[in-house]
């Protein structure tokens, strides 16, 4: 039979509507400023507002509280070189055979291609691992996929409130980051996040967001 469960007092403080409404329009302005950035300054950033950000991501909700996530954190030149090889070993393959003349047809508004400076232009890498299992193949993990979908979203928006910018990159497939960064048998890479500040100049695709009323269902 399963213990009863230890329950503590919830830390929790109403706010009055009016700072309700500014805290949400407030993170809102935050969030419509992030945007995917592909081109990187090499200037370093502070790592410790990266491990902050990082402790913001695991507090994220997971399946029967197993947090099945690891971060890996790499700075070192010579494994940012290794993993960019690796990435775009794999994007040869993907822009010149795997991917379908649809998707590479989706893909021109961000002129994207195989190559991908990025990797070794940021000054940080943060590679999200999905734990399938813990340590032990008898820990079970639950809703693997969520719970490391929503500490990633997090991850990405506590570092552009830092003031930070991002990449969700997901080479495909991603096995060579399993190799490369040593990770045990029951993780598998998730995303690849280069962290860093924009180049002078920096420029982005001018893409539009769809408006509230496109994905909000009220009944
Ligand atoms: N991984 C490739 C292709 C790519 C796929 C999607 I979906 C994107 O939103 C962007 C790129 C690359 O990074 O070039």
């Amino acid at each position: 039979m399963a213990e009863s469960a230890a329950m503590v007092d919830l830390d929790f403080k109403r706010k009055p509507e009016s700072e309700m409404t500014r805290a949400a329009e407030e993170f809102l302005a935050i969030q419509k400023k992030r945007r995917s950035v592909r081109h990187f300054s090499d200037e370093n950033i502070p790592l410790a507002v990266i491990r902050t950000c990082i402790e913001t991501a695991a507090q994220a909700p997971s399946g029967a509280n197993k947090q099945p996530w690891s971060f890996v954190l790499v700075t070192d030149t010579a494994l940012k070189k290794k993993i960019r090889i690796g990435a775009e070993k794999e994007e040869r393959e993907f822009y010149e055979s795997r991917a379908s003349e649809r998707w590479l047809n989706d893909l021109k508004p961000f002129d994207t291609n195989a190559k991908k400076e990025c990797l070794e232009q940021a000054p940080a890498l943060i590679v999200v691992f999905a734990q399938r299992h813990g340590k032990n193949r008898t820990d079970q993990h639950y809703y693997v996929n969520e719970s490391v979908g929503i500490a990633s979203g997090l991850l990405l928006a506590a570092l552009h409130n830092a003031g930070l910018a991002t990449l969700t990159y997901t080479p495909s497939p991603m096995k060579f980051l399993h190799e490369i960064l040593h990770r045990p048998e029951n993780e598998r890479a998730y995303l690849l996040i280069p962290v860093g500040y924009p180049i002078k100049n920096c420029t982005v695709p001018a893409i539009r967001r769809k408006k509230l009323e496109e994905y909000l269902i009220e009944i």
